[in-house]
């Protein structure tokens, strides 16, 4: 699409009405937020009437002591019976639970009835193993079945899991397992990225010698590779797993059990250990899971690409899809290995509806070209979700075109780690769609936009997104770190969540993510958003990806730096670079316009394909860059570096 007309079509303010038969045949349609609004919490008691509790609970929310929730509180249950075992119950055991597509190629149907076995064995085996109810266990795995049994089986015996994503440093996962005391890692020989076999275990090796409190190293054997073993520490899966017995019976729970803790490094600062219980997590990841996506168990084919290790593979891989008795695709390997093609192959063989991915690797498949995605049957798709970052209109375009054949309805899901599950989302059956919003509160979840003062602002005003009323999924605490948890999220504006994103309503009231508000620029006293910035600078045909810092400026206080991925075709000139300049003032203003552009091959992004600009304002501002260890790519900086002209120097 030519870039005026996409201009043209966000200026006429483009809608996309839900497609009919999807509206008619919605699992949540409109009554849903007025029967949220008459009575919030009897609304939530009803989504916890998804689940199956042991001891059914009788209060909803217990509030009394905030910003420390409670839901569901006298309730009991055990999840991984939620997410297996009522299934295989109910005569669904033959249905594929999950599809897993190896990177090499091999791939593994696994049924709800073998999910439950495997389940059961390694619970078996954890026990075996010393794990008790309220222990913590480490799991650092490859995208593979036994990372999604890995973390049932401790929900299954009460155990609270800590996964740490596989890309991380020793240094990095041997803090996390230490802040959360963890007795047990699981781990792999190794994990297929990239065409070959990548080792896993040797950072656990170099971690655990500096935790003595892990008492035990399971294995998963995935590669084959050579792996040093410590006698008496390490086991493998496939020996101590392999001879436990199918049965295990689920001891239940109380609602506010621990589930898991889940570290977020978020841009910036000492990682926090995200506390999430039991039956208000999985209530909302069940019912979320079934709203935003529409999903119909019996004939939907549901696949999120996110890693296990980031809180999308928690509540979108593991809990809500399997609480839901979703049949899924778990996919090992990157988006380009053997092929550009990788995934829309991956959506052709399973027969995909329902695909949800982020913002980042969509940028990425435009990069790549349309014809990629056109080799492939995409006809079985039917709804499409994005998450992670604010989605730039063009790229919502593009996706809803080149993927989803101009005929599925896309879902723009905000949330975070702290909120556990979905929180703003257009609903597939409901919501006239705008490219680029996240639109609406959840029916039961309520969110707003407040100015500096805590007022709510006006639609068409700026400010900072907060949540209004506590919610089931929500974070507990800090793990070990209560006043953290107050300061970071409750303190700055009273009573209410501070979520750390910038937002704007629009003239209708809907919702519009803006980035975090740490990357907000003040330039001239004016506030700027990266997210706008970027956007502008993408929506040019030369741009491919685009991330933009505010810099530290004797005479505007900031200056914004822009650095950014041209598209294949286009050549560095000096006129490509004013003529972007001028794009970015035409569409927002002159004040947005970059000072300096500069044209990069790689931008620096965590695991989960988030842009991390701190790491940009170290290059912006001339110095030493800080703390790589949670980029997915620990040498994109040296290039970029390398690559600059000149840092320092302005053009
Ligand atoms: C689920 C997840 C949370 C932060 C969040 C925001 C950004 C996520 C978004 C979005 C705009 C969306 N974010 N989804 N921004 N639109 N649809 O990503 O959790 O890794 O904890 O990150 O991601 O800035 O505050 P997490």
């Amino acid at each position: 699409m030519s870039n005026e007309s996409l201009a043209n079509l966000l200026k006429e303010e483009r809608r996309f009405a839900p497609p009919a038969d999807l509206a008619t045949a919605a699992n949540v349609t409109e009554a849903a937020y007025a029967q949220a609004d008459a009575d919030r919490l009897g609304f939530w008691a009803e989504q916890a009437r998804r689940l199956n509790w042991a001891v059914e609970p009788t209060e909803t929310l217990d509030w009394t002591n905030p910003p420390f929730a409670k839901w569901f509180a006298d309730g009991k249950l055990n999840v991984a019976y939620n997410c297996v075992d009522r299934h295989v119950e109910a005569g669904n055991g033959d249905r594929v639970a999950i599809h897993f597509e190896g990177e090499p190629g091999d791939s593994r149907a696994i049924t709800y009835a073998e999910l439950k076995d495997e389940v059961s064995r390694a619970a078996n085996a954890l026990t075996e193993l010393g794990v008790r109810a309220g222990d913590r266990v480490a799991v650092y795995l490859p995208m593979i079945p036994e990372a999604v049994v890995a973390m049932l089986a401790c929900a299954r015996v009460g155990a609270a899991h800590s996964v740490v994503f596989g890309g991380f440093s020793a240094d990095a996962v041997a803090s996390r397992i230490q802040d959360a005391d963890a007795k047990l890692v699981i781990t792999s020989d190794g994990g297929y990225r990239r065409g070959k076999p990548s080792a896993l275990k040797p950072a656990i090796d170099a971690a655990v010698a500096k935790c003595p409190q892990v008492e035990h190293v399971l294995v998963v054997r995935r590669t084959g590779q050579d792996t040093a073993f410590t006698e008496g520490r390490d086991v493998w899966w496939h020996d101590v797993v392999g001879r436990q017995s199918a049965e295990h019976t689920p001891q239940a729970f109380d609602a506010e059990h621990p589930l898991f803790i889940l570290y977020t490094s978020g841009t910036t600062g000492k990682p926090k250990g995200i506390l999430h219980t039991s039956g208000g997590y999985l209530t909302q990841a069940a019912y979320t899971h079934h709203a935003v996506f529409d999903l119909k168990p019996e004939t939907d084919v549901y696949w999120c690409t996110a890693d296990i290790g980031w809180v999308t593979g928690h509540s979108y891989i593991v809990y809500g899809p399997l609480a839901n008795g979703a049949t899924q695709v778990i996919y090992e390997g990157t988006p380009d290995t053997p092929h550009q093609g990788r995934f829309w192959e991956v959506v052709q063989k399973y027969g995909v509806t329902i695909l949800y991915t982020a913002p980042t690797a969509i940028r990425t498949f435009m990069k790549w070209g349309d014809d990629i995605p056109a080799k492939f049957d995409l006809s079985s798709l039917r709804v499409l979700g994005s998450v992670g970052e604010p989605i730039n209109p063009e790229a919502w375009i593009w996706y809803r075109k080149h993927i989803g054949g101009d005929r599925c309805p896309i879902v723009d899901t905000w949330w975070q780690t702290e909120t556990g599950a979905m929180m703003i989302s257009p609903l597939p059956g409901v919501t006239e769609t705008k490219p680029g919003s996240a639109q609406r509160a959840l029916p039961g979840i309520s969110a707003t936009v407040v100015d500096d003062e805590a007022n709510e602002v006006p639609n068409g005003g700026g400010g900072y997104l907060v949540l209004t009323e506590p919610w089931p999924s929500m974070l507990r605490t800090i793990w070990g770190d209560d006043q953290r948890f107050i300061d970071t999220y409750w303190a700055r504006f009273e009573g209410k969540y501070f979520a750390g994103d910038g937002a704007k309503k629009d003239d209708d009231g809907d919702i519009w993510l803006l980035g975090r508000v740490d990357d907000v620029m003040l330039v001239s006293g004016h506030n700027i958003s990266t997210t706008e910035v970027e956007s502008a600078l993408v929506s040019h045909p030369s741009v491919a990806e685009a991330a933009v810092v505010g810099a530290n400026d004797e005479t505007t206080g900031q200056a914004i730096v822009a650095f950014v991925i041209l598209r294949g075709s286009a050549s560095e000139t000096d006129t490509l670079v004013a003529e972007l300049r001028n794009h970015v003032g035409a569409t927002l203003g002159p004040i947005a316009k970059p000072k300096r552009i500069l044209p990069v091959q790689e931008l620096p992004k965590t695991r989960s394909g988030k842009i991390m600009r701190r790491l940009l304002r170290d290059v912006a501002e001339n110095r030493a860059v800080g703390d790589v260890t949670t980029l997915a790519d620990s040498s994109v900086m040296d290039l970029i570096q390398s690559r600059l002209p000149a840092a320092g120097s302005d053009d």
